[in-house]
């Protein structure tokens, strides 16, 4: 490339030389020399800042340059400001018709920094539309950034936000915005609030540990609680707070929960969950005294979101989960990949959860300087209890069918023992695919062995795709290269444990892009299906966006999210397999594959 690019400077001279040297001497040759000289120009600027040979990346030159800023790598379908870093999603909101997102953004860069929350509206959660950002680095109280936190709806008409400021002395203090101006059906605007900060960091909380405050619920005694992430004693907490008016806020005697087996707890999320498929209840609408509540947290190491579920008993604010294990790596995890700070909230429009959840890059941070952009958000999920009251099933919105083109259809078709069966569909690199398999031989499944229960992911790296075992791996291959010296796997294991079956899920990266430098982990992890043994049928579906792969297992009940640079994407096409390299057949009963059509994500500003 830099190559191509020293001979282009070395043409561009020689032209201008010639065509200046003739251009004295003719009108015809003057012509001549403007357009070219022109062209050469524009060829430059478009593609590069043409200075001291440095090369500075404005925009990729074409498709096919072989190159990390190609604008391949850019999502179709899934939620991207048009450059720069983003992380959390914040305050998700449903207000008079219009979905609200905020997120966490540096105007300045790609990395992070100078963080301040951006904000998108939208009619669909498909298409969005990019406003100004509602809240900068402004005051006191959160000039060093405006970190993560959550809108309330505190009556018809009375959104606010809470969120965390990082002030002039790096402290972590919990402030409040609330809209301009009521009738704007963007909320365009925030007033930050003359009481800010709300609630300061003092006593045992670690200041500079103390972040993300939750959406606000109600109880019956007419309080307000909201819940913060903090580090308390040097262990991870969600710190209870109530309040009459929002602004006066108490902290209560204990924490809603606590751990001793992690540091800080980021971005808490506290609500009541549904049986019911694709319902969602209001956290601040009466309880039944029956439903279970989720309480979720962030933990950095490992970068991961776990979640509990339990029992609230709202007259005494006591949070009591079903398993009082302590241990966060035995906890469940919403995503076993790349998934973090994820935030929910009630849909009243259509009475669900929706949950959002940022997924960083595996690229590194020159690579995202010189692409412009890092960060994506995963597709929003309706989030709700599966029937044993034990696991969250997430399943896309339904919203992101409608973008559904071209449907391919293979029924009751047998997967032998290395077996791989091309899905041809219209755009393999922009796609959504829900695979049925069919599980005859499951008796013959290998031994479970209970240590692997402590480090599933690490089984998916020693048992990787290549490794043949009996019940899998099977599973589709994508973002696969013509040769396949490139793809990313999802595959599915099957293992027997006394008379239980095991079933691990992984998405294998180890051979997703053939660059260097990337980050290529296999994530997994072992999935609870109910009525396995009955039904001998195992789902995945799998939406595949340039360069995020996100899958759901069994339903819903086990994710990965997964982000990969494959070179195919740039320099040549990309193909989609079903494959089984176990030695028992399986079968798939249906896969219908789809080509997803381009939203319109950000594309205009306000
Ligand atoms: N990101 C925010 C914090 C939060 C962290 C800062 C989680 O408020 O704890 O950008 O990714």
């Amino acid at each position: 490339m830099y190559k191509f690019w020293s001979n282009q400077k070395v043409f561009s001279s020689y032209t201008s030389s010639f065509l200046g040297f003739m251009a004295l001497r003719s009108p015809f040759w003057l012509h001549c020399s403007i357009i070219v000289q022109l062209y050469v120009s524009l060829y430059c600027f478009s593609s590069l800042i043409c200075t001291n040979g440095q090369r500075i990346f404005l925009y990729p030159q074409s498709d096919k340059v072989s190159s990390i800023v190609s604008k391949q790598y850019r999502t179709a379908f899934h939620f991207q400001p048009p450059q720069n870093w983003i992380n959390d999603p914040n305050g998700p909101m449903y207000f008079n018709g219009v979905y609200h997102l905020f997120y966490q953004y540096n105007p300045n860069g790609s990395r992070w920094g100078d963080i301040i929350w951006a904000h998108s509206v939208s009619t669909d959660l498909v298409n969005w539309i990019r406003l100004e950002p509602a809240l900068s680095r402004t005051a006191p109280f959160d000039i060093k950034g405006c970190w993560s936190g959550s809108a309330t709806i505190l009556s018809v008409n009375q959104p606010v936000i809470l969120y965390t400021g990082a002030n002039t002395e790096n402290q972590q203090v919990q402030n409040m915005a609330v809209p301009k101006n009521h009738s704007d059906p963007f909320l365009r605007e925030w007033i930050k609030s003359d009481h800010n900060p709300l609630i300061r960091p003092i006593g045992d909380l670690n200041p500079r540990q103390f972040r993300d405050p939750t959406t606000g619920w109600l109880g019956p005694d007419g309080l307000w609680r909201i819940a913060v992430g903090a580090e308390l004693n040097g262990h991870g907490a969600a710190i209870l707070y109530k309040s009459e008016d929002f602004v006066h806020w108490n902290r209560t005697e204990k924490p809603l929960h606590y751990t001793n087996s992690s540091h800080v707890w980021e971005c808490p999320d506290f609500y009541p969950v549904s049986y019911e498929r694709n319902r969602g209840l209001d956290p601040s609408a009466p309880g039944s005294g029956k439903e279970k509540h989720v309480l979720k947290m962030s933990i950095e190491v490992p970068g991961k979101d776990f979640y509990i579920i339990g029992r609230y008993d709202e007259e005494k604010d006591i949070f009591v989960p079903d398993n009082e294990i302590d241990d966060y790596w035995m906890w469940p995890r919403l995503d076993f990949g790349r998934y973090y700070a994820s935030k929910s909230f009630y849909d009243s429009n259509k009475g669900r959860r929706i949950l959002w959840g940022w997924s960083d890059e595996c690229d590194n941070s020159t690579d995202d300087v010189a692409k412009g952009w890092a960060g994506i958000q995963a597709i929003p999920r309706s989030v709700w209890l599966d029937g044993t009251g034990n696991q969250l099933i997430q399943w896309p919105v339904e919203e992101i069918e409608s973008l559904r083109t071209n449907a391919v259809y293979v029924q009751d078709t047998g997967l032998k023992s290395g077996f791989r069966l091309e899905v041809n569909v219209t755009d393999a690199s922009q796609a959504d695919l829900e695979v049925d398999f069919s599980l005859p031989n499951l008796e013959d499944a290998e031994s479970f062995n209970s240590s692997w229960l402590a480090d599933p992911e690490g089984l998916c790296g020693t048992q990787n795709v290549s490794w043949r075992g009996v019940i899998g791996p099977f599973g589709l291959l994508v973002l696969a290269s013509d040769t396949l010296d490139e793809f990313t796997a999802l595959f599915f294991r099957i293992y027997r444990d006394q008379n239980k079956y095991m079933v691990l899920m992984c998405s294998d990266t180890t051979r997703s892009s053939l660059r260097e430098g990337m980050d290529k982990p296999t994530y997994g992890g072992f999935l609870d299906i109910p009525h396995l043994v009955r039904k001998r049928k195992l789902s995945l579906r799998t939406l595949i966006d340039h360069s995020v792969v996100e899958s759901f297992g069994g339903g819903g009940l086990g994710c990965i999210t997964s982000r990969v640079y494959p070179m195919a994407l740039v320099n040549g096409s990309t193909h989609i397999y079903a494959f089984n390299y176990g030695s028992a057949p399986v079968s798939m009963t249906n896969l219908t594959a789809w080509s997803m059509r381009k939203a319109s994500v950000n594309q205009k500003s306000s």
